[in-house]
């Protein structure tokens, strides 16, 4: 859709509305709002869709047998892209915690949620989730697993919450709060692997008799460091060779093209003591697909209990990922960075009623675009602040207006690995991040050196495209609100 035909279509939008998507969607901000206006309302009232929203806990884009993983095998998450539709250029908009399960539940970027990083987890954020706004379409909505946003969503008045707003601390013992409505529970220690409580829980709960569509978020604790697997997988790898990133000895090379503030930043494998290091990529990377297996289970038994319920086909189920996660590229684990391991997440999409089965498409989606795609299934026109678009048509039809660049912003500093803050801005070929507190930058061709081993910034003969680069940040930066006043991030992480 051309920019003047919204401006004609679209009945109630102010110019000013209009003016601000005008400008948002030229620089890569795609406003659903006055697209959804008028193309949405795929389900009347009555006919809506059951949603599952599976949303990965640092689940890297790779780590799908459905996308060519040569280890870790994933059968029931990739149904969700082999029966409907997988994005192969999926990213978060800021790759930590907390920031991106606020931006998933907004459809916002971090700089307009003010939740800029993993500290003040108890202040509230203030601005309506999409979740909310199915309650409000008759929905039934449940959050399990692992929260860890702002505010830890307990105050959203949920059907059915059971969820633990950190990190998972003790993964045999965990802790969960468990409410309905606005009656939250205290604290209390449950023991068993904590994805399994987890599931056992959201399968009750979908097992109630209700009248209405629900809506359910399973979010799970698994992989995350200290990366403590379930006793079923204890022996899964055991002998089975794990290759090494072309990069992990970059260090050993001095560290050629890389920023001082990257290599400065305390997240190298086998270097810093600290509860939640990792020790050596074969150690990490096996614990970590082992979680993942574990989390294929928990699909699994979901899925079995929709097929049991006559409901699969009637459920509209959404897989993506907080973020990535570094195996040992430049030596590193965690994520936060702007490199590709951290950045990219799975996106895929299953609800055979909407959605074509079997396609796979390379248009480069977002986190933000999650929220407008689950409203518009639900027939449920999306909030004009909201950041995303549907993915909805572009999964069937494709559109030649979609984004072709984007910002990436992440703030955390000081904290748990002093990764300095930094903003970037990704296109289909290239990328340029800058790390303003230290004025340094790097810049790549990720079309032809998607390893990103080669910083091209400050190359004379990348001049031009370092310019258009630039310029291209700086516009999609200033396109995107910033907060005034509530809630912003002020205390560092104390764990990640
Ligand atoms: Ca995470």
């Amino acid at each position: 859709m051309r920019l003047d035909e919204t401006a004609t279509k679209t009945d109630g939008l102010s110019r000013r509305d209009f003016m601000q998507a005008a400008s948002l969607a030229a620089t890569g901000v795609l406003m659903p709002n006055a697209h959804a206006a008028v193309e949405a309302a795929a389900a009347p009232k009555g006919k809506q869709p059951n949603i599952v929203f599976i949303y990965g806990e640092g689940h890297r884009a790779d780590c799908l047998s459905a996308a060519g993983h040569p280890i870790v095998k994933t059968p029931h998450q990739d149904r969700i892209g082999n029966e409907g539709v997988r994005f192969e250029n999926a990213f978060c908009t800021n790759a930590l915690c907390a920031p991106a399960r606020s931006s998933v539940l907004t459809g916002m970027y971090s700089k307009s949620t003010g939740a800029l990083g993993n500290g003040d987890l108890d202040k509230p954020l203030d601005v309506p989730y999409f979740t909310d706004m199915l309650r409000s379409a008759g929905y039934d909505i449940a959050l399990v697993g692992k929260a860890h946003c702002r505010a830890g969503a307990a105050d959203r008045n949920w059907d059915y919450y059971f969820a633990f707003n950190d990190a998972v601390a003790d993964y045999y013992e965990p802790k969960f709060f468990e409410g309905r409505g606005s009656q939250m529970g205290s604290e209390k220690t449950y023991y068993g692997y904590a994805d399994d409580i987890v599931m056992d829980k959201a399968i009750a709960w979908l097992q109630e008799p209700r009248d209405k569509p629900f809506c359910l978020l399973f979010w799970p604790m698994t992989p995350h460091a200290p990366f403590y697997r379930p006793r079923r997988h204890l022996d899964l790898y055991n002998g089975v060779a794990i290759p090494k990133p072309s990069t992990f000895d970059d260090d050993l090379k001095g560290w050629p093209g890389r920023s001082k503030c990257v290599i400065e930043a305390k997240n190298k494998i086998g270097t810093h003591v600290n509860p939640d290091g990792t020790r050596s990529v074969e150690e990490l990377c096996k614990d970590y697909y082992a979680g993942l297996v574990a989390v294929d289970d928990m699909v699994g038994r979901l899925f079995a209990q929709l097929e049991a319920m006559g409901k699969m086909d009637d459920t509209a189920i959404v897989h993506s990922s907080d973020h990535g996660y570094f195996l040992g590229e430049f030596r590193m684990f965690d994520k936060r960075l702007m490199y590709e391991p951290s950045i990219r997440v799975p996106m895929m999409i299953r609800y055979p009623k909407t959605i074509r089965a079997g396609s796979v498409r390379g248009d480069m989606v977002l986190d933000l675009d999650i929220a407008p795609t689950i409203l518009e299934l639900a027939g449920v026109k999306p909030r004009k602040e909201m950041q995303g678009k549907s993915m909805v048509r572009l999964a069937n039809e494709g559109d030649a207006h979609w984004r072709k660049e984007w910002l990436y912003d992440y703030y955390e500093y000081p904290g748990y690995e002093d990764v300095r803050q930094h903003r970037g801005v990704r296109t289909e070929t290239h990328k340029i991040m800058h790390f303003y507190t230290v004025d340094e930058w790097e810049m790549y061709d990720v079309a032809n050196d998607p390893e990103e081993k080669d910083n091209l910034y400050n190359r004379p003969e990348h001049t031009a495209k370092q310019r258009e680069l630039v310029a291209s940040l700086e516009r999609v930066f200033n396109a995107v609100p910033q907060r005034q006043g509530g809630p912003t991030a002020t205390e560092p992480s104390k764990s990640f």
